[in-house]
């Protein structure tokens, strides 16, 4: 009998609603290490739990090792699901962004923590299993891309949307965010001809183009996308017909040649980390690479070619002006962008804002690991500075109904894509881009309570103290 090994993807218990689309896409992480194992020994189960819940009533017998996957706001769970097996004396590993970043918390909680990337390590992991002998940390680094298997497993076919990713890493530093910490700081491409052949492999006519920076950086990135576009351009004439979105600066509005090249690849939806309309903003988050071009010129060119631009932004940051919500609302309206996402800052473990705000003690939730769950972008975790956390949640849940809660509203826009891009495929992405992202209000109401509560908690707590009440 061949040994069993798990892989599991937590969700969260509490979500409230953020992610709903995550049991729409593969989970990619666990299918590359299921590639990566050998068959003759080995049996690999894969338990998503974005569709259905791990049930600790499962058959546990032969299960040699169970290995977890877990973003920051997933770690809760995570570490619950590694305890049900530890107790039973089933080693668990646990590896992805979160343990990337907070190894020392992870190996708490987990036999061994996989730090970076999986592909240089899983054998020698598989080999020290057999022996009994698993370390407690392994470095995974951030290795050259063309050791990243091809994927193909009939679970992929099960979900809604295709996934896969080209590239790993992004040249650029900004404070908020931990793809640089988790994947480096020099762009890694797969080889074409890989990314070609598992693109062949997805069943599903949508696909997500999961790279964090989809152009890369200079020329060499330009010249990769192209060629990457060219080769995908040749599928579609084979009749592979795909559609697919992803993410990019917002200078590639300025690349006529590559946005061709991407539209006739089937790229119909890029997402664009505007973050803010405020330059002061841009530069305290050190984002410089979106001070290249104007934003409305280059969304408009970018639509311009056929493709929707998804503007996401974040709200609570230092220096954000008092009209901010507003006038983000103008300007998406004015501009014309097809949809967008909005965020609450969120100061992730390992980013530059998670140092600055733990030092300066505004970090609203510290109870970890528990509290990594609201690190989610939609709590507010953060202790904003000319606000309170009411308030700021308040105003980005207007933004957020303002742009995606009236029906007529979001017709009007898919008409207005349809005209600006001159395809019905795109208008209908950015459409329901717009609907899927709705607030639940379940979800506003929980958020509502909360914070009423602490604010309730902290007014009392500061009354016994006998300070003046401060807000929070
Ligand atoms: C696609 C994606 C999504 C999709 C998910 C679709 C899906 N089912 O996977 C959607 C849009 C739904 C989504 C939502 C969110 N996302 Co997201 N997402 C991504 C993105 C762009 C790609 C994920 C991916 O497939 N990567 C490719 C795989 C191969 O990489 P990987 O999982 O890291 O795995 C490698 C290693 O980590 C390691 N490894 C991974 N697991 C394991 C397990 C073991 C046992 C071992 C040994 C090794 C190992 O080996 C793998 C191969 O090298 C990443 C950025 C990124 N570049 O990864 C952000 C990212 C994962 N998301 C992030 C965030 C914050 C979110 C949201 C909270 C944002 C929001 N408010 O909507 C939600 C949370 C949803 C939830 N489930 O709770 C953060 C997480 C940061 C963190 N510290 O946890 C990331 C890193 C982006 C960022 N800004 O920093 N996301
Ligand atoms: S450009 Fe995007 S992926 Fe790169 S560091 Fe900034 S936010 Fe992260």
């Amino acid at each position: 009998m061949k040994k069993r090994i798990i892989l599991i993807q937590p969700y969260p218990e509490n979500s409230t609603g953020v992610g709903r689309s995550t049991g729409s896409f593969p989970p990619l992480g666990l299918l590359i290490i299921d590639a990566l194992t050998p068959r003759d020994t080995w049996d690999v189960e894969i338990i998503d739990e974005s569709r259905s819940r791990f049930d600790s009533d499962m058959d546990m017998s032969n299960i040699f090792l169970v290995g977890i996957s877990l973003w920051t706001n997933q770690a809760p769970r995570a570490y619950n699901i590694a305890s049900v097996f530890r107790r039973k004396g089933i080693p668990v590993i646990l590896g992805g962004p979160h343990p990337s970043v907070m190894p020392e918390e992870a190996m708490r909680y987990g036999d061994s923590v996989c730090v970076g990337e999986v592909e240089p390590v899983w054998a020698t992991i598989l080999e020290d299993l057999k022996r009994d002998s698993l370390k407690r940390i392994y470095e995974g680094g951030s290795p050259p891309l063309d050791i990243v298997p091809v994927i193909k497993h009939p679970i992929m076919d099960s979900y809604r949307w295709g996934i896969i990713q080209t590239a790993r890493g992004c040249p650029y530093n900004c404070s908020f965010c931990s793809v640089t910490i988790i994947n480096g700081r020099s762009m890694r491409y797969r080889p074409i001809k890989d990314v070609v052949e598992e693109f062949k492999n997805i069943k599903q006519r949508i696909v997500m183009v999961a790279d964090d920076n989809f152009i890369g950086s200079g020329r060499g990135g330009k010249e990769r996308t192209i060629e990457l576009c060219k080769a995908l351009y040749e599928v579609r004439k084979q009749g592979i017909r795909k559609y697919w979105g992803t993410q990019c600066t917002q200078n590639l509005g300025q690349e006529d040649e590559v946005l061709e090249w991407m539209y006739k690849a089937g790229c119909r939806l890029v997402l664009f980390g505007l973050e803010s309309i405020n330059r002061k903003v841009i530069k305290d988050i050190n984002k410089g690479i979106n001070t290249l071009g104007d934003y409305a010129k280059n969304i408009q060119n970018t639509q311009r070619h056929g493709i929707t631009v998804v503007g996401s932004f974040i709200f609570g940051n230092d220096n954000d002006e008092e009209n901010v919500f507003e006038d983000t609302v103008g300007f998406i309206n004015e501009v014309g962008i097809g949809t967008q996402n909005i965020n609450i800052s969120c100061p992730l473990p390992g980013t530059k804002l998670f140092t600055d705000m733990k030092a300066a003690g505004r970090l609203r939730y510290t109870n970890f690991p528990e509290d990594w769950e609201k690190y989610n972008m939609r709590y507010v975790t953060l202790k904003p500075k000319n606000l309170t956390a009411l308030e700021l949640y308040e105003k980005r849940r207007e933004v957020a109904y303002k742009l995606t809660g009236s029906n007529l509203f979001l017709l009007k826009r898919f008409i207005r894509t349809l005209w600006i891009t001159r395809s019905p495929i795109t208008a209908f992405f950015a459409y329901l881009w717009s609907y899927t992202s709705r607030d639940s209000k379940a979800e506003y109401e929980y958020h509502i309570n909360l914070l009423k509560r602490e604010m309730e908690t902290s007014r009392t707590e500061d009354i016994n103290a006998g300070k003046v009440a401060i807000a929070i």
